[in-house]
């Protein structure tokens, strides 16, 4: 059997930034980028012939500003019932129950899990059995898969599900479970949806995954965004394989200051960065956030925000990367209290002369040698007498000191 799998298209969502953007062709499709990819959604499931879609949540951002929004899925939906495909929803915190306040009849190949508890509904001719329950609040902290049917003999078991699992950074800790709840239930593949980032829950037998979101829309939704294609056969746990929908990229990209000594050295490590994310990009447009971190004696050229912003953008361009902000935390290492790298290296080159001329420490060692230096010979712990001594305790002396002037930095 094979599904599609994918949550959290928030379609119509308002994407960030685009103000900032004006009116480009880049923030039209920015626009568009939300529907564009639930139609390349479609597009996947009817090319791989899927069997079923499974929707896992956060179709919506919340109510539709009008119907037009509503619309816009039925008809994608309307396309799947074309080619005989079968949906299975759930609605997530984003279009629980009590948020969506306008409703359109859905074609009949998509059904759509009830709130007061979970259900099955099975698909005798697919030999499907699906589980899921809709969330009828925003906010469901009730770890809900504790109480999800067990697994009906002799079908495929798949269940649907919105929660953060066992914890997910930047999203709210709704429908909380463990992996082991998740195996407990002993579906072959659980969809799970609220995580915008891919990720498999639990492997094995039992498996469970987050598809990740369908399109991002934040710099700190970056890189690919898609949906997994699930291959369920008898006797192999289930293969997954994420297959990107989104139809722009974003890509939050930082670059370390440290050490750079002009602002054509910045700029070159940023066009490292860009080129990376533009390749992973294929044909797509890249918007990117840009932000500089690090101790840099260039900081006080990269102070100036319009400057910076232009010297930036005549890079990105080059690379077909749209500029959505630059931030500069970018710190003087001599205003920042750090160690002035013109001191780092005159410290640098003393312990290098010291060490290529062990000779020079004699007049300090001479003491020494006179207290302890037969103890130390005698117990063949050193021989202060010995260059090659010498030398190793100058370098090991000078890389301590050096340790202890940098440590503040990067
Ligand atoms: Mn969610």
């Amino acid at each position: 059997m094979r599904l599609v799998h994918a949550a959290d298209i928030h379609l119509d969502s308002p994407l960030r930034g685009l103000t900032r953007l004006g009116d480009s062709d880049l923030a039209q499709l920015l626009r568009q980028a939300t529907r564009r990819a639930l139609s390349n959604l479609v597009d996947l499931t009817v090319a791989r012939q899927a069997d079923a879609l499974l929707l896992a949540g956060d179709i919506y951002d919340g109510t539709w500003r009008d119907y037009a929004t509503g619309r816009y899925f039925v008809e994608q939906m309307g396309r799947l019932r074309d080619s005989g495909v079968r949906v299975f929803m759930i609605s997530g915190n984003h279009d629980a129950e009590s948020e969506i306040t306008r409703t359109l009849t859905l074609p009949p190949n998509v059904t759509v899990f009830g709130a007061d508890q979970p259900g099955t509904h099975e698909d005798p001719d697919l030999g499907l059995a699906v589980h899921g329950q809709s969330y009828a609040t925003a906010a469901v902290h009730d770890n809900l898969v504790r109480r999800y049917p067990d697994a009906l003999p002799g079908l495929v078991n798949v269940g649907l599900l919105h929660t953060a699992a066992d914890g997910a950074e930047g999203h709210d800790n709704y429908a909380p479970c463990s992996p082991a709840d998740l195996a407990r239930a002993g579906y072959d593949y659980f969809a799970l949806g609220h995580v915008h980032t891919h990720r498999v829950v639990a492997g094995g037998e039992h498996v469970a995954a987050f598809s990740g979101n369908l399109q991002g829309r934040m710099p700190r939704e970056g890189g690919p965004k898609g949906a997994l294609v699930v291959e369920i056969t008898r006797d192999a746990p289930p293969r997954l394989e994420h297959v990107p929908c989104d139809v722009a990229r974003w890509a939050m990209i930082t670059v370390d200051t440290t050490g750079a000594d002009s602002v054509e050295d910045v700029l070159e490590r940023l066009a490292r960065e860009l080129r990376a994310a533009r390749e992973s990009a294929g044909d797509r447009p890249v918007v990117a956030r840009v932000v500089l971190t690090g101790a840099s004696r260039a900081a006080a050229d990269l102070a100036d925000a319009e400057r910076l912003r232009e010297e930036l953008r005549s890079v990105a361009d080059g690379m077909r990367v749209c500029l959505e902000k630059v931030v500069s935390r970018v710190a003087d290492p001599a205003a920042a209290g750090g160690v002035d790298p013109e001191l780092v290296a005159s410290v640098r080159a003393a312990c290098e002369s010291l060490g290529a001329r062990p000779d020079q420490l004699a007049p300090w060692i001479r003491p020494l040698e006179r207290e302890v230096g037969r103890l130390l010979r005698g117990a063949g712990l050193l021989d202060l007498n010995d260059p090659a001594t010498l030398a190793d305790l100058a370098g090991r002396a000078g890389s301590g000191l050096l340790a202890r002037l940098t440590e503040g930095e990067g």
